[in-house]
């Protein structure tokens, strides 16, 4: 930390700050003072902070700089970054000021926070948890670097029809100018797509590529300011832009469109972020942006390597950027001159591959017809890694193994043949890491288990998100209401105050507060749904939350059936009975992709239900359930604080690790889940008396798939209770069922994801849930206990900073 000694910082009083956001409505926005509107507002505050980010930003380049020491980059297509303003101030320890100095002006802090615009730029948790890397390593003081695409528009925006459809529309992040990003319009390459490379055959393996079409990247970067520190570190965004404005000749024979063409090309590069998770493979777009992204990247890595002269940089990745690997054997044969066999080496110690999930379907594959026309150079070197890097060790290792080698080849034989990019990511990197302790075992005995065979096991590891090895805390997890909050119905500290000054008051003092905080979190929920659904939420029912992208592993299905099951259970009561009953709200949000017709009739469904229940004078008072639209980063900072328990239901082994469940934790939400992902490690730390865990096991899944596939049992033979709630949606109590069987039918036939098999021990664990809360005094003693055993791994956050060092070491993974 030597070299924040010494270093510059603005005068952050209250009257320099207001100066200067009065000088930025004059000289940035050319505006005047006095007729300034809550946007104008809020962009001159946020040049006004950005001013201070840009010191320590440029001192920590400097540092980094002139320390020449090795660094690291984290390449993504996704950052989930959310808004900026409100993370700035708390970073930079400035929020009190600003608050004071706006308030100065006529205006009022929390209204300008809610002016800016989501940085939508990811689909769920990997996006998320790449911004959550950002901000931890900035925070650690540690080196690190983001390189992503700036998607001129980011995840789409969610609009539900009275029907309860899902619309999409798009999202224009950028109409309102973007005061955080930086352009570097100097900092700019040449990238190249589609023309012909020629083998020079003299023995050095390299090759010359030309022709075809050479496209710009442009830098623009996104100050990544660290918590308690002026370390301040850097999200490089590509745009990509054409090479030459327009075609004159074309333009002049008079063919406007012609001439514009390459220029639209260009741009169509960075204008869309894919909206589906899991996959997007065989569009040759998105190879397009895999490729321009990581060539403009690893070109502009090279730049700095060559700059400072010294060891550099390791870059850790998804299967998003494999080509990374090919690129950069492409640029040190070709360009540099080196040997191939040194080339390889260099390659495969600088890369580090985690993987993200295991389903099938997500595992990208690029058709080797459109990898040949889109990058033909890049297509030999795959073949040729594959052949001399692969095959023929794989064959001295395992003689005449021929069913070995079509494993592991990068090429899957077909029509037409696929280039498995996992594996590719798998043999050229230095490591390989699964992002939950079951997880990362699957990838070491299914997907990879031949590359353990050939490797040994040393070099599949395991870094579970956001915990102990490589702490990612996200500013999710600790919401705080802002005491002058106009938008806020109650006032009060957050959780993250409370825990800050805990340790010095007493035990029932705490539990109070706790509550305090709890309620009032519930209430700022309540609001917000008031304000955009136009319901009143009972703030004394429990609340029950599932925010997530809508897929069918991810089985919002099964939690939307079992409300249906709670409120046919209510219906049938008597007015006496009911009154027992544990008021409960339940609350989804999700997107789902455009395309992905089965998830967004789960979304009608939940909207569907909602409407007949919430009308219901019979279970009103016990039972509510909203749908809001449209979830972001924002939104999640207003539901996680508010849960009391929180839904984690993935069918065994299929939700790789989870991200919201360890906010939920933080913020004393309970657990409901399955046997998945990072809920065994949570329930490992909180306790397992704390979490609520149903379903089958991993081990159990592929035999009952196999069962339901080719001796399939009626679903009233497996569940009487999920067969009667089938039946009434089918029969119109939520309109027409006709609408719903194609969703139904993903159950009553091939149940992929095993809703028959966990329902029954579903509704088991939601009963036991009721049951703990009726105990208010057990379950707030559960919160905190929750709260308390996660938050202990906020400790590593506060660890001396492990500073990467000039030799290969890597505490972040290794532990
Ligand atoms: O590792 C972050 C996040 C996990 O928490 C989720 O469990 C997992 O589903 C998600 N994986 C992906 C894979 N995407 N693709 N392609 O989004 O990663």
């Amino acid at each position: 930390k030597v070299w924040k000694d010494g270093l510059r910082s603005l005068d952050t009083g209250v009257p320099s700050i207001t100066k200067s956001i009065v000088n930025h409505v004059q000289t940035s926005l050319a505006r005047q003072a006095y007729s300034l509107d809550d946007l104008g507002a809020y962009q001159a505050a946020a040049l006004s902070v950005r001013d201070n980010l840009l010191i320590n930003w440029n001192d920590t380049q400097m540092h980094y700089t002139r320390k020449a020491g090795k660094r690291a980059y984290y390449l993504s297509l996704e950052f989930l970054m959310g808004r900026a303003l409100d993370n700035a101030l708390l970073n930079l320890g400035l929020k009190d000021q600003y608050s004071t100095g706006v308030e100065k002006l006529g205006f009022n802090l929390e209204d300008l926070l809610a002016q800016e615009r989501d940085a939508g730029l990811g689909n769920g948790g990997l996006g998320r948890l790449a911004a959550c890397y950002l901000d931890s390593s900035a925070s650690q003081d540690l080196p690190m670097w983001g390189y992503g695409l700036r998607y001129k528009y980011g995840i789409f925006q969610q609009l539900i029809s009275p029907d309860g459809q899902q619309l999409e529309a798009p999202d224009p992040w950028l109409e309102h100018s973007n005061p955080w990003e930086l352009p570097r319009l100097d900092v700019n390459y040449e990238i190249r797509f589609y023309g012909y490379s020629d083998r020079l055959h003299d023995g050095s393996g390299r090759a010359v590529w030309q022709g075809g079409q050479e496209v710009l990247a442009i830098a623009y970067d996104v100050m990544i300011p660290g918590c308690d520190t002026r370390n301040t570190n850097n999200l490089r965004l590509w745009e990509c832009q054409p090479k030459r404005g327009f075609d004159l000749n074309s333009f002049n024979a008079g063919d406007y469109e012609h001439a514009v063409e390459s220029s639209n090309s260009a741009a169509a590069i960075t204008s869309v972020l894919y909206p589906n998770d899991h996959t997007t493979f065989g569009k040759e777009l998105r190879l397009k942006q895999q490729y321009f992204w990581t060539a403009a990247s690893l070109a502009d890595i090279m730049r700095r390597f060559k700059n400072l002269d010294k060891p550099i940089s390791d870059s850790t990745m998804h299967t998003h950027p494999t080509l990374a690997i090919v690129e950069l054997m492409r640029v040190l044969v070709d360009e540099e001159d080196v040997h191939w066999d040194a080339a390889w080496k260099i390659v495969t110690e600088t890369f580090f591959f985690t993987n993200h999930t295991v389903l099938p379907e997500a595992l990208e594959k690029w058709p080797v017809p459109l990898l040949e026309h889109l990058l033909p150079r890049h297509m030999q070197i795959i073949f040729d890694i594959d052949t001399f890097d692969i095959l023929v060790a794989v064959e001295k290792k395992f003689p005449g193994d021929r069913e070995r080698l079509a494993r592991m080849s990068l090429i899957e034989e077909g029509v037409p043949q696929n280039v498995r990019m996992a594996h590719l990511a798998c043999i050229g990197s230095r490591k390989v890491n699964g992002v939950a302790e079951l997880h990362s075992d699957l990838v070491r005995t299914t997907i990879l288990k031949d590359f353990v065979d050939f490797y040994g096991i040393s070099k599949f590891g395991n870094v579970t998100n956001g915990s102990k090895s490589f702490l990612c805390v996200d500013r999710v997890s600790f919401t705080n209401i802002s005491v002058s909050s106009h938008s806020s119905p109650m006032a009060g500290p957050g959780l993250s105050q409370l825990i800050t000054k805990t340790l010095g008051i007493p035990k029932s003092t705490r539990t109070s507060e706790r509550n305090i905080i709890k309620q009032s979190n519930k209430e700022r929920l309540a609001h917000y749904v008031q304000v955009t659904l136009g319901l009143k939420v009972n703030t004394q029912a429990l609340f029950d939350v599932q925010i997530k992208r809508l897929h069918e592993y991810k089985r919002q299905t099964l939690n939307i059936l079992g409300v249906v099951h709670r409120y046919l259970t209510l219906k049938a009561m008597t007015p006496a009975e009911r009154k027992k009953v544990i008021p409960r709200n339940v609350f989804f949000a999700g997107k789902a992709a455009p395309g992905y017709y089965v998830a967004k009739l789960t979304i009608r469904l939940i909207v569907n239900v909602a409407r007949v229940i919430n009308a219901d004078p019979d279970t009103k008072d016990y039972l509510n359930l909203f749908f809001l639209p449209d979830y972001s980063v924002t939104l999640a900072e207003v539901l996680i604080p508010a849960s009391d328990i929180s839904q984690h239901i993935s069918t065994a082994g299929t939700e790789a690790s989870g991200t919201s469940n360890m906010k939920f934790c933080l913020n004393g939400g309970l657990l409901l889940g399955t046997v998945d992902g990072a809920n065994i490690e949570i329930a490992e730390e909180v306790g397992s008396s704390n979490v609520f865990f149903f379903g089958h096991l991993t081990p159990a899944v592929e035999e009952l798939r196999f069962q339901h596939m080719y001796h399939p049992v009626p679903v009233e033979e497996k569940s009487p209770a999920l067969a009667h709630v089938l039946n009434q949606i089918s029969s119109g109590l939520f309109g027409d069922g006709g609408v719903y069987e194609p969703l139904l039918n993903t159950i009553k036939q091939g149940d992929y994801y095993l809703l028959t098999e966990d329902f029954d021990s579903y509704l088991e664990a939601l009963s036991m849930v009721d049951e703990a809360y009726s105990d208010r005094t057990e379950w707030i003693k559960k919160s905190i206990m929750t709260t308390a055993k996660a938050s202990y791994l906020l400790r590593t956050l506060h660890t001396p900073s492990q500073n990467l060092t000039a030799s290969h070491t890597h505490t972040y993974t290794d532990g």
